[in-house]
């Protein structure tokens, strides 16, 4: 069975999908696309040999669509995905499932209502099939280490998406620690607080650097610093101390220069090329998973409301002077 999907939005994170889709995946064809941009969606579309639709809406009613991705802007994220559920399309969303834990409540219990054996939505926290995170997390499960006390997290972009502000670095950036930190740990977030160092003067629209200080129901503390304008590269780093040693991921960089005296490390300017290949596993298995009528090995919809629950948590934190703040769970 051939798998066929349609694709909301389809600016960089979108149009990624679809050429991952299109040339990588196998078991899937992207049959149908659309954009607020009519121009971009045509040209990803003639490339891939898709037709283009007007609108969300009409993608995910359409006959010849059997699943959808939804890579639209995060505050589009709670209708389409509910839309989804309306007709009982499985559904791929980009992190966060929805910015507010009241969307998200709503998704998760209108998926709740429909009393599927399966669940129809999906959530793309696609660190969960890189593979060196998946290698620490088995290192951190073996025991090897002993028992986790501490996490260290960077998460570096060279600058920032525009139109964001200090709380969607949360929502859109973080949220990707927020889901890894309990995943690698296996224990729920219950509380947090958010601090603020000095601003970069390359941004005034948000605090950046941001650091946030994330607690385990087991007491583990993760410390995470996350700097949407870096500008020196992407940088995605995470060391997990245990009682009896430490266990990290190898550095960022795609390649090292040797040369003149000196030894150079180049990192990737985005995301992509880092997590290309955790992008493609995590297709595969959702395509493999629709193929044969097995529930989503990716995260679920309840994943997706655990982790906008701890950014909401973090945001109140925010607005409280970084006061320690308790995460209310579902
Ligand atoms: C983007 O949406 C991602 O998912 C990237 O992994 C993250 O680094 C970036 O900050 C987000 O905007």
């Amino acid at each position: 069975m051939t798998v066929r999907v349609g694709v909301i939005g389809v600016g960089v994170m979108g149009a990624d999908h679809v050429r991952t889709l299109h040339t990588v995946v196998s078991g899937a064809t992207v049959t149908a696309v659309t954009d607020f941009d009519a121009s971009r969606a045509a040209a990803i579309a003639e490339e891939v040999g898709a037709r283009t639709v007007a609108t969300a809406a009409e993608l995910i009613a359409a006959p010849d669509v059997d699943a959808v991705i939804i890579a639209s802007h995060d505050s589009a994220h709670a209708e389409q995905v509910g839309l989804c559920l309306d007709h009982r399309k499985p559904v791929l969303c980009e992190k966060p499932l929805a910015p507010t834990v009241d969307e998200c409540r709503d998704l998760v219990a209108k998926e709740d209502a429909l009393a599927l054996a399966k669940p129809l939505v999906s959530v793309g926290f696609m660190r969960r099939f890189h593979h060196p995170y998946v290698a620490l997390a088995d290192e951190v499960r073996s025991g090897s280490i002993g028992t986790p006390l501490l996490v260290r997290s960077s998460h570096r972009n060279v600058a920032a998406y525009p139109g964001g502000d200090s709380a969607s670095t949360v929502t859109n950036s973080a949220i990707h620690e927020i889901d890894i930190t309990s995943w690698l740990l296996g224990v729920p977030i219950v509380e947090v607080s958010w601090h603020a160092p000095r601003s970069t003067s390359h941004d005034t629209s948000r605090q950046d650097p941001q650091v946030l200080l994330l607690r385990t129901a087991d007491g583990a503390l993760t410390l995470v610093d996350v700097f949407v304008n870096a500008r020196y590269g992407y940088d995605v780093r995470c060391e997990v101390v245990g009682e009896t040693g430490a266990v990290s991921l190898a550095p960022s960089h795609a390649l090292t220069v040797d040369s003149s005296l000196r030894s150079a490390a180049t990192y990737p300017e985005d995301w992509r090329p880092l997590f290309a290949d955790a992008y493609r596993r995590q297709l595969q298995a959702w395509v493999e998973s629709l193929a044969a009528d097995t529930p989503t090995p990716l995260a679920t919809a309840r994943d997706g409301l655990r982790a906008t629950e701890v950014a909401a948590a973090l945001i109140d934190s925010m607005n409280n002077a970084g006061a320690v703040t308790p995460v209310r769970n579902s």
